[in-house]
Parts: structure tokens; C-alpha cells; sequence
């Protein structure tokens, strides 16, 4: 059993969900499984709520789910009770009143830089380095699939409550109905559609029209239907279109638990990111990752780092139909992406096999959270 510390956890709202997602995530966590006192700062209370329904973005401070959320404001004063341990989360540069404070202790807080997922190799030489900055420690703590690394953030109760959604099909068929959906046909194969923009997508559409199964596709508002917006101009949530074998169905936004049980519904997810890429992951169903883009490409090496991990103990045929279907969707092309779609089918119930196994091998070595409280508790000794 562990110290109860005091955290506070800083976090910027870049464009997207993801990062306040991952602290979010990470802050209950600790509290639920660790007994850890946690505030979260964040300076975008609106992006909050759309993942938070308990959220009250009009009010400054609350508790959430035993977090302290903090509105992170641009005239940030320190709290008077300094945290025991500072995260910086993926770099987001703590207010310079927090480091001034910080400073004047004469034991200061453990200051740790949470960083983003990545799957590359040369994370391990740098996980856990501190770097002397403005007179003070900064750790560098980074999430990855390695024994070496910060790994991966699951909570503990996951498992179990993904096989009871899974074991049991009245589940999903009520969840459904609770989203309005007509009962799918038995043989429907539902993929569910959460990435940013690709132009490969209309192309994938139009294939999907003329499957020989039916095809139920579930997308949550958002950056994917800005590929969509010439079939379907008035996308909305509530909007169901079909054509062909396809039913697409326009799902607004949930909270995080509702997001999961999207996943566990879908026999395959198309998503983003860090948080839902993850989330596909413990979802033991196979995925396509949209990884985040990033300047000059560099994401494209995080991508074929993940990939070659995941895939290494697949047979050559179901690796390559992964890892082309994954390379098309990036870059848009849509008839790379057709022809993937359909060598990927090929190799469907290998593919399935893996993605059932595949949690518990990515979390052989312990989740985040827990290695993050033996990290900081190993420093504040
Ligand atoms: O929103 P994202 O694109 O976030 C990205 C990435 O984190 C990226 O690494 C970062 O650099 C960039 O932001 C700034 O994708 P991500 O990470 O998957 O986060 C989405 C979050 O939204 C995740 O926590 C799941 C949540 N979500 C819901 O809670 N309900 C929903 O209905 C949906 C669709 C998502």
C-alpha cells in the first residue's frame, strides 16, 4: 500500500479530446485504485463536459468522481497547499507562478512530464530521466508497450467488465435500442468510426455498399464526417442513412464508459489518437489506428512502431493486410485501402484470435497508474 499524496495534474486542451481524455482517465484512476489525492487543472472546462457528463463547465471548482477539477485559469495562482507531485502533461508547460512556488520549498514536489504513447524503442534509454530545469528536477515519464517503459493506461476492473458486455448479445441489443438503432441482422458486421479526416473513406463507403454481409457503421459525431460531407451533407447525430449492404448511423457524443461499450459492440473500430487507440486495444476486437498527424510525417514512424509490435507474431499475409489497410487510411489513398479491406477479410478470424489475446500480452508487464505510484514513491522516499 502506497502513501496517500496530494497530485495535481496539469492539462492544456490542444484541438482535440484526447489529452484532457488521457488525464482525465488517468486522475480517477489514481484516486479510485490508489487512494491518491488528485487536482486536475485544465484550462478548457467546455471540451471537459463533452466526455464528462457530471461536468459543470460554469463552475470553476467540483469534484468529480473523487477528482478535484480545477478550472486552470490565465491568471494562475498556486494552490497554498503544494501538491506532493506535479504532472506536466505532454509538456504543456506548468504556469510560472506553480515553478516559482515549487522553488521556494525547501523539499520541492516531485515534478514529472507525462508524455504521449509511443510504441518506439528509444523511449526505453529515456523513461524515467530527470532533466535539471529552472533549478529543479523534471522527470520525464513515458507510456509505452515495453517492460522498460511507463506502460499503459487500463483500469483494473476493465477486463471483467468488457467479458460480461461481450459474453452477453441482449446487452448491446438493448444498448441499441437505448441509442434509438433498429435491431441489427444477425450476420451485420458493425464497425464503429472515430478518426480524423481521410480520403480514403468515401472510397471504403462505397465498397462497403456492396458487401455480401450487412454492414452496420457507428460514428460518433465528429472529424470523420468532414469526408463524408458529400453522401452525407446533414450528418447528424440521430441521422441513419443506408445504401446497399451499409447502414451508417450518426451517434452524438458519449461520456468515456459509453465510448467503451461502443468499442465492446463493434467487431471492428476505426480510431484515433492515444486515448481511443487504446481503448480499441482493451476493446480485444480488431482495429485500425488513425494515428494524430504530425509535421513532416514523424508520425508515420510511431505508427510503424506500434504496428510492428502488434503484428509480430501474426503470419505474414494478415501482418501485411494490417499494416497496408493502416498505411492507405493515413494517407488517404482510397483504392490502397479498398484492396486492404478486402486481404484484411481474408485474414479476419486470425486477426480476431490476436486482438482477443492481445491485452493481456500489452499489459504483461503492469498498467500506468501503478507504475507511475511506484516511480514517484521510489523518489519521495
Ligand atoms: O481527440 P483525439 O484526436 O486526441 C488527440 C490525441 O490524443 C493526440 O495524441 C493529441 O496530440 C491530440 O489530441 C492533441 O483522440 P483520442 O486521444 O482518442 O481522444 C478522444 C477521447 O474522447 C477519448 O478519451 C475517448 C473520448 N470519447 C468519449 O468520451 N466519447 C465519445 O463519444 C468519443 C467518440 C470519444
Amino acid at each position: 500500500m502506497s502513501a496517500v499524496r496530494l497530485w495535481d495534474i496539469f492539462c492544456t486542451v490542444v484541438d482535440n479530446y484526447g489529452d484532457i481524455g488521457v488525464t482525465w482517465r488517468l486522475a480517477r484512476q489514481l484516486v479510485d485504485e490508489h487512494d491518491q489525492q488528485v487536482r486536475l487543472w485544465v484550462d478548457d472546462l467546455n471540451s471537459f463536459a463533452r466526455i464528462c457528463r457530471a461536468l459543470d463547465p460554469t463552475r470553476p471548482q467540483q469534484v468529480c468522481q473523487g477528482v478535484d477539477i480545477r478550472l486552470w485559469p490565465l491568471d494562475f495562482h498556486a494552490d497554498p497547499q503544494l501538491a506532493d507531485i506535479v504532472i506536466e502533461a505532454f509538456a504543456c508547460t506548468l504556469p510560472s507562478r506553480q515553478i516559482e512556488a515549487m522553488q521556494q520549498r525547501q523539499q520541492p514536489p516531485l515534478w514529472i512530464n507525462l508524455e504521449y504513447l509511443t510504441a518506439e524503442a528509444w523511449i526505453d534509454d529515456c523513461h524515467g530521466l530527470p532533466s535539471r530545469q529552472q533549478g529543479l528536477n523534471k522527470f520525464f515519464f513515458f507510456p509505452g508497450f515495453s517492460e522498460r517503459s511507463g506502460g499503459l493506461i487500463c483500469e483494473r476492473s476493465l477486463r471483467l467488465q468488457r467479458e460480461r458486455w461481450q459474453a452477453a448479445t441482449s446487452l448491446r441489443q438493448q444498448w441499441l435500442a437505448e441509442l434509438g438503432l433498429p435491431p441489427a441482422a444477425e450476420n451485420s458486421l458493425f464497425l464503429s468510426l472515430f478518426t480524423y479526416e481521410s480520403t480514403a473513406l468515401p472510397a471504403l463507403i462505397q465498397h462497403w455498399q456492396q458487401a455480401a454481409q450487412p454492414i452496420v457503421c457507428l460514428i460518433p459525431q465528429g472529424r470523420s464526417l468532414i469526408s463524408l460531407a458529400d453522401l452525407i451533407p446533414n450528418a447528424a447525430p440521430g441521422l441513419h442513412w443506408q445504401q446497399g449492404a451499409l447502414t451508417i448511423h450518426i451517434l452524438p457524443m458519449t461520456d468515456q464508459p459509453g465510448y467503451d461499450q461502443l468499442l465492446w459492440s463493434c467487431d471492428l473500430n476505426l480510431v484515433r489518437g492515444e486515448d481511443s487507440f487504446l481503448r480499441a486495444q482493451w476493446a480485444a476486437r480488431p482495429f485500425i489506428w488513425h494515428i494524430y498527424p504530425q509535421q513532416e510525417a514523424a508520425h508515420l514512424d510511431k505508427l510503424d512502431a506500434f504496428l510492428q509490435r502488434y503484428c509480430a507474431t501474426l503470419s505474414a499475409p494478415c501482418r501485411q493486410a494490417i499494416t497496408a489497410l493502416s498505411h492507405a487510411y493515413d494517407a488517404g489513398d482510397g483504392e490502397s485501402a479498398v484492396s486492404a479491406w478486402k486481404e484484411v477479410m481474408s485474414c479476419w478470424p486470425e486477426w480476431q484470435k490476436h486482438a482477443a489475446e492481445w491485452p493481456r500480452q500489452a499489459l504483461a508487464g503492469g498498467d500506468l497508474a501503478s507504475r507511475l505510484v511506484i516511480f514517484c514513491e521510489n523518489r519521495l522516499k
